[in-house]
């Protein structure tokens, strides 16, 4: 296959490309440096350093022998993004080119205009370029668990059959995001399904849930080919946030009640889903959505884990609730349906006490670096 990924840079997007350029795909990734850059001037950089992606595609290519293609430039260009399209013809493009962060779309009027921008024209121009250009194109939309919210019912995959006055149809889940961010996500899912019905384009829509992790077959080779991993109140996902406050000896900073439960993944499980959707795509026509998850916790329970295993290793770590800076429910009914990725083939990897030892691990290597003013930046909803 020849695979496209927009966002090539970030947590998920470059272990995605070395994940598809180890096993023989022809792997191009895009990048406008947007996350590299926001964190340098939040001042809440990786945990490790991140060569920037020409460097780590020579590094890869020394280690693995295969060559990854990088354009580096913004997607919301639609003449830039055209001219890979015809450049490359993708037969897959995989859409990790948002601005990922809940609190960084509540920060202020201009970072919430940023995201809606980035996110709803990125997505629009992808539509655009694979109708455009080649409409068998199969695009592999990163969705997020967060545009359902937290309903007092269960989640389906996707989507509901509702029976309203004796008579049936099936509809998108109903959305009801908890930040802006999410909510663009609500917005382009609308979008995307409007020209899968208008275009018959190809879309698997992957509602993900926090990732964690920082290790992957292809990372594990060589250090300077680590993910970018944000542990800071912008960038950084709950479970990755503990751990390097843990090995910081800074209290583990719960939310409100703590009991906001979640759908999470490792980060491993990620490229494994990614892959699976795109060798076994959707059809023309199709909005195929899968629920991206492995196992729920909730914000206490993670806690506890990570306090557990911390306290064996000789971490002593502490937990501190703090007054919660979001605004959502922090004690509800959560029950999810996520069972389409597993019928592809996932193999999924639980977060048992031996991840979290190499986690700790890897993480104590770069103590050093860790930027404590990273953890709380003071961010509200408010
Ligand atoms: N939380 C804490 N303490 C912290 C950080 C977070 O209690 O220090 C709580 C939050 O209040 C929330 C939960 O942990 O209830 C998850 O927060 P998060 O920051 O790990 O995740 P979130 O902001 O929802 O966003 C992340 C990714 C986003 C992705 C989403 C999946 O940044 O790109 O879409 O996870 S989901 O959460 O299912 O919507």
């Amino acid at each position: 296959m020849k695979v496209l990924i927009l966002g090539a840079d970030g947590y998920l997007g470059w272990p995605t490309c070395m994940y598809f350029s180890q096993r023989g795909h022809e792997t191009i990734g895009v990048d406008n440096y947007f996350r590299r850059n926001s964190a340098v001037e939040l001042d809440c950089e990786s945990l490790m350093p991140t060569p920037n992606l020409s460097q780590r595609t020579k590094i890869w290519e020394e280690v693995s022998g295969n060559k990854i293609q990088i354009h580096i430039g913004d997607i919301t260009n639609y003449t830039f993004l055209l001219s890979i399209f015809r450049e490359h013809k993708p037969d897959v493009v995989v859409h990790y080119a948002e601005q990922p962060s809940a609190p960084y779309s509540m920060m202020s009027r201009d970072k919430a205009a940023f995201t809606v921008h980035n996110n709803l024209i990125t997505t629009l121009n992808i539509l655009y370029a694979v109708h455009e250009v080649n409409p068998d194109c199969h695009i592999i939309k990163l969705g997020t668990m967060g545009e359902y919210g937290t309903p007092n019912i269960d989640i389906e995959e996707g989507w509901l059959e509702i029976e309203h006055n004796e008579r049936k149809d099936k509809f998108l889940f109903p959305r009801q995001a908890g930040s802006l961010y999410h909510t663009t996500k609500v917005q382009d899912t609308d979008m995307i399904w409007l020209y899968v019905r208008t275009w018959g384009l190809r879309v698997t829509d992957l509602m993900q849930g926090p990732v964690y992790g920082l290790s992957t077959d292809e990372s594990d080779r060589d250090p300077r080919l680590m993910p970018s991993f944000h542990y800071d109140e912008i960038f950084g996902t709950v479970l990755n946030r503990f751990i390097v406050q843990a090995v910081a000896s800074y209290p583990l900073t719960v939310f409100g009640k703590g009991e906001q439960t979640r759908g999470f993944l490792n980060l491993k499980d990620t490229m494994q889903c990614v892959y699976l959707s795109a060798t076994q795509p959707a059809e023309q026509g199709q909005l195929r959505v899968f629920n991206q998850l492995t196992e729920t916790f909730s914000v206490n329970q993670l806690a506890s884990r990570v306090k557990e295993v911390g306290d064996r290793l000789g971490y002593n770590v502490t937990i501190n609730s703090i007054e919660n800076p979001r605004v959502e429910l922090e004690d509800h009914y959560y029950n999810v349906k996520y069972t389409g990725l597993l019928d592809l083939g996932l193999n999924p990897h639980y977060l048992t006490d031996e991840i979290l030892e190499s986690f700790f691990a890897i993480t104590d290597k770069y103590k050093s670096r860790i930027n404590r003013d990273a953890f709380l930046k003071g961010i509200t909803w408010k």
